[in-house]
């Protein structure tokens, strides 16, 4: 396969670098593993070059941060509980320029760079979508020189490892950190106590003014751990600082020396337990006690650590807001809003008032779900007992946000309870989406249709209060990952077609639109899609030992199992067209592979359910033979970062297909069109700015829209009979709810069904006719393979503005002011 070539990337790095690299390759490996060449494993190779390119990149990365200092710039800190980065060697020495001299100086040692790149573990510190998105922007935020820090967790285990087990969801532990972890820089000097629990001693100072003094019952240390975030021609270096939990006292020697063993060793596990796992739970509620340990732990070390920094070059905390910027990623770093004001209260000694102030004009605020069971709230009990200083703080925010707005704006009842930080009705619980709106200057929705939609219905009352803080920042994906590294043939195309000014915008890939209807050039595009799709077809064969063939249509569906996102109707639509295939054996069938992968939260049974029926039906539609191989399903296995590298360039088709209303954006849409696939979506999340952009011609857009499916919800509608009138969408149901694709378990799929025709909230039922025709729209295209390229390849050509660089530069412009 082609390959990006460095060669005049880096002028610095020319083919006498080649043996330089070779060089300290081997003295990496001496000195640093103690390995002699002869025995070395391709492990220790893995080590070795991700060594010498950290090397490499330390230097810039020194100098970045040196530049920072001198030039005052302002700094911007993104707080994520998450960040997906999957692996970095690649990225790394992309970025750098060093890629193609690395693999020659390997090749020198009889080592191939591509079979030690994948035993890379792919770090899986996030979910999803909202965890890629941190990675994009981090790699976006060096690319466009915004000095920037990540700060999130170091988690021991990442996201499960995910098997099947008779077709059902088994989740294994995940273990990236089992070789160690040559990227990271463990930083003992930048550590922090952290407290919870125990309670809080009001000190009178006179003049009817109190100091209040939290006295944790409980504390831990929070240590860095610093990878490097290498941008574009590594331009710019910035960190990536995650933050381990450790105990104050490794071992209580006295409950030792008793004898007691296993307790002398309950507060080191105790502690460490807080930063083991990474909940599995995207948009489902984690709600346990842990959860907002960690998030509390992640936030006060990132903010203790900001503040230092902001003292080693100010005077004072007025600067604040104009030397930093904090991102709150979701609400899970809310928390950071409480823990800010009691920092430069009790701890500093600012006044409420003014603290309160340079809290909201440092703190940015990012939505990602309108889902309400998504919508993050605490206990008030829980709260208070892990956080007594935070609860009084909430209280007291709350009070003021409250007095404002009925005396000075005269909000009537109704709406002061949906804008309280206290939901009152019954449980009382802090609302964590209400305290970031309250404590932030700029609230922020990812796409422009999700962005409209917060103003109407979570935050109404808020936006009626404050109604120039909501604004929308559409999602962005960065080109480097996810063009020029996952798809080097077609990366090569293009900049033999247009040159090689996209590298640095990807905006200037329109030029392409140019070649959308060059026969020769189509021949090329395909050429390089096919090769994608024999490298898919040998990953699925070895992996799963099932054959797909590579001139069929690969239709992919990748991303997590969730109801809203409607795999469901995508499985039923496969039922359909077996039904179809069969009865009609005469007609023309196009010939597709229906592919899908993702993992489900643990707890979350419809899902689960979901990939089971996947893998129920594909082993019926796969064995029967009248199927004449015109349609074939697959479920693969353990879906991360590194699989979507392979899957996202071997699609023809990508399935965008939500409820409309409930994708905040979606990122992997913007993947796949990138990469030359046509979408079939609905009118939810960006696929709406995709249409605009691409053209509704090169499109395939069907469904409801968001505010039909309002509607509907609000009067009511009767799926049972939308049922009953289509007669393939009955028989499909039919079959899969009488256990055709279950015969061990007949009912295993009832309910699945039942909740279909009893209330369809996701619309299942009531899409289905349109998204069948909508399928057969796409046979019609892929039977003229003209009008096929020329669509995707315009698809291509129109998704330069979809990347991160454009979307880091709209939160650096209009949020950040950096
Ligand atoms: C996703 N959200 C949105 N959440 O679903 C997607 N949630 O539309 C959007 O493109 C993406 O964010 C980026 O904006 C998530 O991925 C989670 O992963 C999550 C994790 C924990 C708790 C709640």
């Amino acid at each position: 396969m082609n390959r990006v070539t460095n060669n005049d990337l880096a002028p610095a790095l020319r083919s006498s670098d080649v043996e330089q690299l070779a060089t300290e390759l081997l003295e990496r490996l001496k000195y640093r593993i103690g390995k002699d060449p002869k025995v070395a494993k391709p492990h220790d190779w893995l080590t070795a070059a991700i060594l010498v390119a950290r090397d490499r990149i330390t230097d810039k990365w020194m100098d970045s941060t040196r530049r920072t200092y001198a030039t005052g710039a302002k700094r911007v800190y993104y707080l994520s509980l998450e960040f997906l980065i999957g692996r970095l060697m690649r990225d790394a020495m992309t970025n750098t320029g060093i890629m193609d001299e690395m693999r020659q100086a390997l090749a020198m040692h009889g080592v191939d760079i591509d079979v030690i790149a994948e035993l890379e573990p792919d770090a899986a510190l996030g979910n999803g979508g909202l965890g890629r998105l941190a990675a994009c922007f981090m790699e976006s935020m060096a690319t466009v020189d915004v000095p920037a820090y990540g700060y999130g967790i170091r988690y021991v285990h990442g996201l499960f490892r995910q098997q099947m087990a008779d077709g059902w969801q088994v989740e294994l532990p995940e273990t990236w950190l089992a070789h160690g972890n040559p990227w990271e820089f463990e930083r003992r000097e930048s550590s922090y106590e952290i407290g919870f629990g125990g309670g809080v001693e009001t000190i009178n100072i006179g003049e009817d003014k109190q100091r209040f003094v939290w006295k944790p019952a409980e504390r831990v240390i929070a240590t860095a751990y610093d990878t490097p975030a290498v941008g574009w021609r590594a331009k710019r270096v910035n960190t990536l600082r995650l933050w381990a939990a450790n105990p104050i006292d490794p071992i209580l020697l006295e409950a030792f020396n008793a004898g007691d063993h296993i307790g002398a060793l309950k507060e080191s596990n105790r502690a460490e337990s807080l930063t083991r796992v990474l909940y599995p739970a995207d948009a489902t509620p984690a709600g346990q006690e842990l959860r907002l340990r960690q998030e509390f732990f992640f936030c006060s070390a990132s903010l203790q650590d900001i503040l230092r920094r902001h003292l080693q070059q100010y005077p004072d905390f007025t600067s604040l807001p104009d030397a930093v910027a904090i991102q709150l990623n979701d609400t899970h770093p809310a928390v950071s809003v409480a823990e800010l004001v009691r920092l430069l209260t009790d701890v500093h000694g600012l006044d409420f008032d003014v603290a309160w102030d340079i809290g909201r004009r440092t703190f940015s605020y990012t939505n990602h779900t309108l889902l309400p069971e998504a919508l993050e709230s605490w206990s008030v009990p829980l709260f208070e007992r892990l956080l007594p200083r935070h609860m009084q703080i909430v209280y007291a925010i709350n009070a003021k946000i409250l007095i404002e707005a009925r005396k000075e704006k005269g909000i009537e009842d109704e709406r002061i309870r949906n804008i309280s930080l206290i939901e009152e009705s019954g449980e009382r619980r802090v609302r964590m989406g209400n305290l970031a709106f309250v404590g932030s200057h700029s609230i922020n929705g990812v796409s422009a249709l999700h962005t409209e939609l917060m103003k109407e219905t979570v935050f109404a009352d808020l936006h009626r209060l404050y109604p120039d803080r909501i604004n929308n920042k559409t999602n962005g994906i960065t080109p480097r990952r996810w063009l020029m590294q996952c798809n080097p043939g077609l990366f090569n195309l293009i900049r033999e077609a247009i040159g090689e000014g996209f590298m640095d915008d990807a905006e200037a890939l329109s030029a392409l639109d140019a070649f959308a209807d060059d026969k020769d050039f189509q021949t090329r595009f395909a050429a390089i899609k096919r090769e994608n799709k024999n490298r898919l077809a040998n990953l699925v064969g070895s992996r799963m030992g099932v054959r797909i063939d590579p001139s069929a249509m690969f239709d992919i569906q990748i991303k997590r199992i969730h109801e809203y996102k409607r795999q469901l109707l995508n499985i039923i639509e496969a039922v359909a067209l077996y039904d179809q295939i069969r009865s009609h054996p005469e007609l023309d069938w196009v010939p597709r592979v229906k592919l899908f992968a993702g993992k489900a939260a643990p707890s979350y049974h419809n899902a689960k359910l979901i990939i089971k029926l996947a893998n129920d039906v594909a082993r019926v539609i796969n064995n029967d033979p009248s199927v004449r191989g015109l349609l074939k399903v697959v479920f693969v296995p353990n879906y991360n970062v590194s699989l979507a590298e392979i899957m996202v360039p071997a699609a023809d088709l990508s399935e965008q297909i939500s409820t409309a209303g409930m994708e905040a954006s979606g990122t992997g849409n913007m993947k796949f069109a990138l990469n030359g696939a046509l979408t079939i979506g609905t009118l939810d999340g960006a696929n709406v700015e995709m249409r605009d952009h691409v053209g509704e011609e090169n499109i395939v857009i069907f469904g409801m829209t968001a505010e039909e499916v309002s509607k509907v919800r609000s009067e009511g509608h009767n799926p049972r009979a939308i049922i009953e009138q289509s007669k393939e969408l009955s028989q499909a149901l039919a079959a899969i709810s009488s256990g055709v694709f279950s015969p061990d378990d007949r009912n295993r799929f009832a309910g699945l069904v039942d909740g279909i025709y009893n209330h369809d909230w996701f619309m299942v039922a009531a899409d289905f006719d349109a998204y069948a025709k909508a399928q057969r729209q796409v046979d019609g295209i892929w039977t003229d393979k003209t009008a096929w390229y020329s669509k995707t390849i315009r698809n291509t050509a129109r998704m330069g503005w979809f990347s991160s660089d454009r979307t880091i530069r709209q939160y650096a412009k209009e949020i950040w002011r950096a």
